[in-house]
């Protein structure tokens, strides 16, 4: 258990990361000082056993600032948002949750005088114009969906509230995330962890960007890793406040069906890219993450095998747990 006794508030702490980020923040700091919350009421046994489990809805301000001075929280961990894929449908949704909810808890925070406000960006803060290859720490951010000028505003707004009040921000540019515990909240990445669960359940997969789309991915473990060492890393060493680049793997979709099919030689894709294909398109192909690997360490540990051995084995598991798989 870390040294420090944190009270921290997970916003958004059902979705993909959330609901594993909370079991990993509460091994370390303990169950009671981890406060789960989203405004879905859905909470697995898992979560809501483990420790205090709030509704709370983050463009509610009073309900935020009521929530984190019951249970004195003095970190947040702020994951409520729309990602890419649902904020080209609903744009305004996607405005007001990412840009109002991160404003609720930025000012919560401040006036608080909390300890510290992680926040996760995206590479979909890059566009059309960025460098796609081995994209840099600095660099043009145009980004063409509503999700990806949120993201860009977001930051904006925690390195204004770091210069402006001092309030401890930190974050990273996550790539497309790949996990087994919890599918994804509708993002343009989300085909890379659709695949295995419909490898595994029907022996092929309709992939909805092209065979060619190369995109940089990251495993969860790594991804999880990578937010916590943040959290923990001395500040005086800190170059950018929101948000480091962070790299770990790229690929094509046919190179990831590839590793697959190396395991599972009857499985077959066929690609029919619908709206998605133009976010995809905008993004960058790699990520340089230099910055990250010298101001905190940062090192991903997962190529692309190593990850398809551990997924297609765990989430055979967790679907024969949930009774989907014999
Ligand atoms: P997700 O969609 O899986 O989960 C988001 C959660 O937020 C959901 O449980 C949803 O119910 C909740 N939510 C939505 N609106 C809310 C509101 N108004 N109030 C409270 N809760 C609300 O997303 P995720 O993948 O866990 O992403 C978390 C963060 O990481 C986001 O900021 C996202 O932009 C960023 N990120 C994720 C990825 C990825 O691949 N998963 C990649 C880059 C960045
Ligand atoms: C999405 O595709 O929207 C997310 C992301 C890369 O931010 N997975």
């Amino acid at each position: 258990m870390a040294e420090r006794t944190e009270r921290v508030l997970v916003t958004g702490a059902l979705g993909q990361i959330g609901s594993e980020l909370v079991q990993s923040l509460r091994a370390r700091y303990g169950g009671d000082h981890v406060v789960a919350s989203d405004m879905r009421t859905d909470a697995s046994p898992e979560i809501c056993e483990g420790g205090p489990c709030e509704k709370l809805d983050v463009t509610d301000g009073k309900m935020l600032a009521e929530i984190c001075d019951r249970y004195k929280v003095d970190t947040i961990y702020h994951l409520a948002a729309i990602l890419s894929g649902v904020g080209e449908q609903k744009p305004d949704l996607a405005f007001d949750v990412n840009m109002n909810g991160l404003k609720n808890v930025l000012d919560v925070a401040r006036e608080r005088k909390m300890h510290r406000v992680m926040v996760p960006s995206s590479i979909a803060v890059f566009g059309p114009t960025t460098p796609r290859d081995n994209t840099p720490q600095e660099t043009l951010l145009r980004p063409t969906s509503m999700y990806g000028v949120t993201k860009v505003a977001g930051e904006l707004l925690c390195d204004y509230y770091w210069q402006k009040y001092g309030l401890d921000v930190r974050g990273v540019r996550y790539p497309g995330l790949i996990s087994y515990k919890t599918q994804p909240g509708g993002g343009t990445t989300d085909y890379a962890v659709a695949i295995y669960y419909d490898a595994i359940q029907h022996g092929k997969y309709t992939c909805f960007v092209s065979e060619d789309t190369v995109l940089p991915m990251m495993y969860m473990p790594d991804a999880l890793r990578a937010l916590i060492e943040l959290a923990e890393a001395p500040g005086e060493k800190l170059r950018y406040r929101n948000a480091y680049n962070l790299a770990a793997l790229s690929f094509s979709a046919g190179e990831l069906a590839a590793s697959i099919k190396k395991r599972m030689p009857e499985f077959e894709v066929v690609y029919e890219p619908d709206f998605h294909q133009a976010i995809a398109d905008s993004w960058p192909k790699s990520i340089d993450d230099s910055d990250a690997r010298a101001d905190w360490n940062w090192s991903p540990e997962y190529d692309l095998d190593r990850m398809t051995d551990d997924m297609l084995a765990e989430l055979r598991k967790q679907l024969q747990r949930v009774g989907v798989e014999d």
